[in-house]
C-alpha cells in the first residue's frame, strides 16, 4: 500500500478553480466499450466549453487520482476488472493497491478532498424500486447530507422508485434544484407528474443557491436536475415497459447489493436496441455543459 498520508497531501487544493469532476463507475460499468471512453472524453469537453476545468475522478492501483489524463480514462475505460468504488469501498480499494472508479457517492468523497464544488453525471443511484423487501437504498443520498458537493444529473436512473427517492432528499435535508423546470425530469425521460419545490432559470442562480449553502456551513451538496435534450428524450410508458422486464430478468437471476445498477443498465441497452445507450450518453454531456456553466458562475462569485 502507498503512503496514505503522504497521498493526502498530494492532493491539490482546487477551492480557486472553476473546477468540475466526473465520475468513473459509469465508464467501467454503465456503459460498454467505446462509447464509454468517447462520453467521457466528450464531457471533459463540453466542461472546457463553457470556461470551467474538468478532473476526472478514479482510483489507480490504490492511489487517488484527481483529474485522469485521456490515456488513463481509455485505459480504464477497457479495464474489466476495476472495481466499482462507493464511499464504503475507498479503504479497501486504496489498502490493497487496486483500481477502481467511483460511484457518485465514491466520487462527491474524493471531490471534497480536492476541494471541488460541481460534478456532473448522467443518474445518482436511489432508492430502487421494491424498496419494501430489499431494503435497496444507494448511498449516493446520504453522501449528499454529508459532503458539500453539488451534483447535475438528469434526474434519477428511471429503474428507481422516484417519489421514494425524492421523500429521502427532503428528509436529508438536500435541496433538488430543477434547472429550468418545475417538473422532476426523470433521466431516459424530460419531464413527470412529479413537482419540484426548487427550481432555476440559469446557471447564475444554482450558483448563487451554493455560495449560500457554502458561507453559512450547510455542509450538504445540491442535486441539481437537469432534463435530457428533447430530441434524445424516450417516451416514458415505452421505457418503463423495458425496465418491468428488465427487472424481472434481474429478480430471475438473482442479482443483489452493487450488482444491480449496472445490470439493469445493460439489459436496457438491449432491450432498447441502443436507444437507451444513445440517450444516456446525450444526457450526460449535456450535464456536462451545465455543470461546466455553474461551476464557472460560482467562480466568477467567490471572486
Ligand atoms: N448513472 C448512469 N450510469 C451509471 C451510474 C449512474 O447513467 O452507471 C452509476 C453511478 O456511478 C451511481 C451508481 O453512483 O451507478 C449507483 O450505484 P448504486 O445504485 O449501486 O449505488
Ligand atoms: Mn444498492
Amino acid at each position: 500500500m502507498m503512503n496514505i498520508e503522504q497521498m493526502l497531501k498530494n492532493i491539490p487544493d482546487l477551492s480557486d478553480k472553476p473546477a468540475v469532476c466526473l465520475e468513473t463507475t459509469v465508464l467501467t460499468h454503465g456503459m460498454p466499450y467505446p462509447d464509454n471512453v468517447k462520453c467521457a472524453l466528450a464531457c471533459e469537453e463540453a466542461v472546457r466549453e463553457e470556461g470551467a476545468i474538468p478532473y476526472t475522478i478514479g482510483i489507480l492501483n490504490g492511489e487517488i487520482k484527481i483529474g485522469l489524463t485521456k490515456e488513463e480514462i481509455e485505459e480504464l475505460g477497457k479495464n474489466t476488472t476495476a472495481i466499482k468504488v462507493s464511499r464504503k469501498d475507498i479503504p479497501y480499494c486504496i489498502a490493497n493497491s487496486l483500481t477502481g472508479s467511483t460511484t457518485v457517492a465514491g466520487t462527491m468523497f474524493l471531490a471534497n478532498l480536492a476541494k471541488i464544488k460541481i460534478f456532473a453525471t448522467g443518474g445518482i443511484g436511489g432508492v430502487h424500486r421494491g424498496f419494501n423487501e430489499t431494503m435497496d437504498v444507494s448511498s449516493d443520498l446520504t453522501e449528499f447530507s454529508k459532503t458539500p458537493v453539488s451534483v447535475v444529473c438528469a434526474g434519477p436512473k428511471a429503474i428507481l422508485d422516484i417519489p421514494r427517492t425524492l421523500e429521502y432528499l427532503e428528509t436529508q435535508g438536500v435541496p433538488v434544484i430543477g434547472y429550468q423546470t418545475k417538473k422532476m425530469p426523470l433521466f431516459y425521460t424530460r419531464t413527470s407528474e412529479y413537482d419540484l419545490d426548487i427550481s432555476a432559470d440559469d446557471a447564475l442562480q444554482v450558483a448563487e443557491m451554493i455560495h449560500v449553502s457554502d458561507v453559512l456551513g450547510l455542509k450538504h451538496g445540491s442535486l441539481i436536475v437537469n432534463p435530457i435534450p428533447e430530441d434524445y428524450s424516450l417516451d416514458y410508458s415505452w421505457m418503463d415497459e423495458r425496465i418491468q422486464k428488465a427487472l424481472k430478468m434481474m429478480e430471475k437471476d438473482n442479482i443483489t447489493g452493487k450488482k444491480v445498477t449496472p445490470y439493469l443498465l445493460d439489459k436496457l441497452v438491449a432491450l432498447t436496441e441502443g436507444q437507451s445507450l444513445k440517450s444516456n450518453v446525450a444526457l450526460i454531456v449535456n450535464n456536462a455543459k451545465v455543470a461546466g456553466k455553474i461551476a464557472y458562475q460560482l467562480h466568477s462569485i467567490k471572486k
